[in-house]
C-alpha cells in the first residue's frame, strides 16, 4: 500500500497544556492541523522516550465527540504508514481515559493515543483534543509534551496511507498495510480490574439490601462501564446508570460533573425519594463527583479535596488497600484535609503542580498508592489516570464496609480531622494580557506580601510554586501563587492550562475549621471574607472588570 508523504506547514500554538492538546473543534478541523500534530507525536517519541513507535503496539481511543469518528480514521492510517506494528482501536473509537491506562498497562503497550477534550463542551461547535500516554499507561511528562511542541514548530511532512476507512464497529482483526488493527471491547477488561480491587460480592449484598446509585454518565463515555459494572455485575436495577448512551455532542451539556452542570443529579438528590448515593462523570470518564442524600446530619455533594481524604482515612477498607498506604499525593491546590489524614496515619504526603502527569513518578516508584485533585480527579496505584467509576465503587465500598450512610461518613470525618473549607472561584474567558498581569502582579509582590494585613487576615507566606520532582529530580516552575494566612487559611491564584477561549484566571480558597459545631456552615458562608480578601489581593476588579466569578466550585 502507498506511503503518502503530504507536506504540511507548521501551525502555531500546538503545545500540550495540563492535559493535552485543547482547541476548538474548528481549529482541529483545518487541513492538516491534527496530522501536523500526530506525525510531531511520532516524529519526537525516539528522543523523547527512547524509541519510536516503529514495530511496536499502540492504543487508540476517545471520548466519543464530535470529530472522534475523523480522527481516529486519520490516526489509525498515519500509525500505519509510520510503522505501528498493531494498533488496539475501542470499539466505535470510544475508550475512556481510564480505560485507556489500564489497556496500555494490561496489553503491556508502548503507549496510546486518548481523543478526548474531557469535561470541555463538544458539538461542531466545542471542543476537541487530543493526549498521549506513555508506557506506564500515564500521561506523557512534560519533557515529553514540550518535546512534542517543538517537532511541531518544524514539521514539514506528515506520513499517511491511501487506503480506505477501517470498519471499528466490530470486535474484528484486519490489517492496514504491514499494520495490525485490532478492535477491542475495553468494558470487560476495565470491570475485571476493578473485580480485584473492590469487594464486589459486599457490594452485591448492598444492592440486593435495597440500596439505590443514581450514576449520571453525562451522555459521555462512562454510560458503557457503568451499565455493565453497576447493573450487570453487581445487580443494580436498570436506570441506575443514567444519561448512558454516549452522544458526540452530550445532549448539549457540558460533560462537565459539577452541581452547575450536572444540576440534575443534585435535584434528584435533594428528592423525597432521593436514592442513597448519586455519582456522575465527566466526557472521558476519568473525573468524579459524589453525592450523598441529604439527611439531618448533612448530604448533599462531597467536596473533591474532602473525598480525597475521606477516601485515605477508609482506604484500609478496600481490599486492594488491606495493608494501608505508603503515601498519597494531592495537587497543590488541593485542600490540605488529606496532609491531616497522612500526619495522623505516619505516611508522606506530597504536593504536586496541577495535572496527573506529576503522580506518574510517585505512584511508579512506590512511593504513593492514592492521590486526587480538587479538580474532582481521584485514582490510585491501579493505573496512572485519575478515574472516575473507581472513586464510585470506592466510596460504595466504604458505604458498605462502614453500615453507614454517605452523610455520616463525612460527619464523623470533619468530627476526627476538623473541616477545610474550600471553594474555587473561576474567573473564565478573560483577556490573556490581563490574566497574565494578574499573576505576573502577585509574583512581583511576593516578597513584600508577608505581614501585610488585609480586613481580619495577615499574610505569613507567599511563594510562586515550584515543584523538583523526588523521583527523577525534573523541575517545573511558576505553578501558581500561593499565599498563607497566620490563621492557616491559604489562597492560590492560578491560570488554566485547558481552556480554549481566553484565559481562565483560577482562585482556590480554604480555611480550617476545628470546631464540630461549625462544619455545617456552608463553604461560601466560611469563606466569604477569604474570598473577598482574595480578590482585593489581586485587585481582580480592577485588573479583569469582573465583580463576580462565573463558576464556583
Ligand atoms: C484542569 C484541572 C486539573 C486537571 C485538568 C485536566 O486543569 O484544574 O486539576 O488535571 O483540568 O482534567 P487547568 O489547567 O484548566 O486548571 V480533565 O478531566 O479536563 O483531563
Ligand atoms: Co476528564
Amino acid at each position: 500500500m502507498e506511503i503518502l508523504s503530504t507536506p504540511v506547514t507548521p501551525f502555531a500554538g500546538q503545545r500540550p497544556g495540563t492535559s493535552g492538546l485543547r482547541k476548538k473543534v474548528a481549529i482541529f478541523r483545518g487541513p492538516g492541523y491534527i496530522e501536523a500534530f500526530v506525525q510531531s507525536l511520532f516524529d519526537a517519541l525516539p528522543q523523547a522516550v527512547g524509541g519510536g513507535v516503529a514495530g511496536q503496539t499502540l492504543v487508540l481511543g476517545g471520548d466519543g465527540r464530535f470529530f472522534n469518528d475523523h480522527a481516529i480514521q486519520t490516526i489509525i492510517r498515519m500509525a500505519a504508514a509510520n510503522g505501528v506494528g498493531r494498533l488496539l482501536v475501542g470499539r466505535d473509537g470510544l475508550l475512556s481515559t481510564p480505560a485507556m491506562s489500564a489497556v496500555i498497562r494490561e496489553r503491556k503497550a508502548f503507549g496510546g493515543i486518548i481523543l478526548s477534550a474531557s469535561h470541555n463542551p463538544g458539538g461542531p461547535d466545542g471542543d476537541f483534543g487530543i493526549k498521549y500516554n506513555v508506557a506506564n499507561g500515564g500521561p506523557a511528562p512534560e519533557r515529553v509534551t514540550e518535546a512534542i511542541y517543538r517537532r511541531t514548530q518544524s514539521i514539514a511532512a506528515y506520513r499517511t496511507l491511501a487506503a480506505d476507512d477501517v470498519p471499528i464497529d466490530r470486535l474484528v482483526l484486519s490489517r492496514l498495510g504491514q499494520m495490525e488493527v485490532a478492535i477491542i471491547d475495553p468494558v470487560a477488561e476495565y470491570a475485571a480490574l476493578l473485580e480485584r480491587i473492590f469487594n464486589f460480592d459486599r457490594l452485591r449484598d448492598l444492592f440486593r439490601g435495597g440500596f439505590r446509585l443514581r450514576f449520571d454518565a453525562m451522555s459521555a463515555v462512562t454510560g458503557p462501564y457503568a451499565r455493565e459494572i453497576f447493573e450487570h455485575r453487581l445487580g443494580a436495577p436498570a436506570e441506575t446508570a443514567v444519561n448512558a448512551d454516549p452522544l458526540p455532542d452530550f445532549g448539549g451539556r457540558h460533560p462537565d460533573p459539577n452541581p452547575t452542570h450536572a444540576a440534575s443529579l443534585i435535584a434528584a438528590m435533594s428528592a423525597v425519594d432521593a436514592p442513597d448515593f448519586g455519582a456522575a462523570s465527566d466526557g472521558d470518564g476519568d473525573r468524579n463527583m459524589v453525592v450523598g442524600r441529604a439527611d439531618r446530619t448533612g448530604g448533599g455533594m462531597i467536596g473533591p479535596s474532602d473525598s480525597l481524604a475521606m477516601l485515605a482515612a477508609n482506604a484500609h477498607l478496600i481490599p486492594w488497600f488491606r495493608d494501608g498506604l505508603p503515601g498519597v499525593a494531592r495537587s497543590m491546590p488541593t485542600s490540605r484535609a488529606v496532609d491531616r489524614v497522612a500526619a495522623k496515619l505516619g505516611i508522606e504526603c506530597f504536593e504536586t503542580p496541577t495535572g496527573w502527569k506529576f503522580f506518574g513518578n510517585l505512584l511508579d516508584a512506590g512511593r504513593i498508592a492514592l492521590c486526587g485533585e480538587e479538580s474532582a480527579g481521584t485514582s490510585s496505584n491501579h493505573i496512572r489516570e485519575k478515574d472516575g467509576v473507581w472513586a464510585v465503587l470506592f466510596w460504595l465500598n466504604v458505604i458498605a464496609a462502614r453500615g453507614q450512610p454517605a452523610a455520616a461518613i463525612v460527619a464523623d470525618h470533619w468530627a476526627r480531622f476538623g473541616r477545610d473549607f474550600y471553594l474555587r472561584h473561576d474567573f473564565e474567558e478573560i483577556e490573556t494580557e490581563r490574566a497574565n498581569q494578574l499573576i505576573d502582579g502577585l509574583r512581583r509582590r511576593i516578597p513584600e506580601l508577608p505581614g501585610t494585613r488585609l480586613g481580619e487576615f495577615e499574610i505569613s507566606e507567599a511563594d510562586d510554586f515550584a515543584y523538583t520532582d523526588p523521583v527523577d529530580g525534573s523541575a517545573s516552575a511558576h505553578q501558581g501563587i500561593r499565599v498563607g494566612f497566620t490563621d492557616g487559611a491559604r489562597i492560590v491564584y492560578r491560570l488554566s492550562g485547558t481552556g480554549t477561549e481566553g484565559a481562565t484566571s483560577r482562585v482556590y480558597l480554604e480555611r480550617f475549621e476545628p470546631d464540630p459545631a461549625r462544619h455545617v456552615l456552608a463553604a461560601s458562608e466560611a469563606l466569604a471574607p477569604l474570598a473577598a480578601a482574595g480578590v482585593v489581593l489581586a485587585d481582580i476588579v480592577g485588573i479583569t472588570g469582573r465583580e463576580r466569578p462565573s463558576v464556583v466550585v
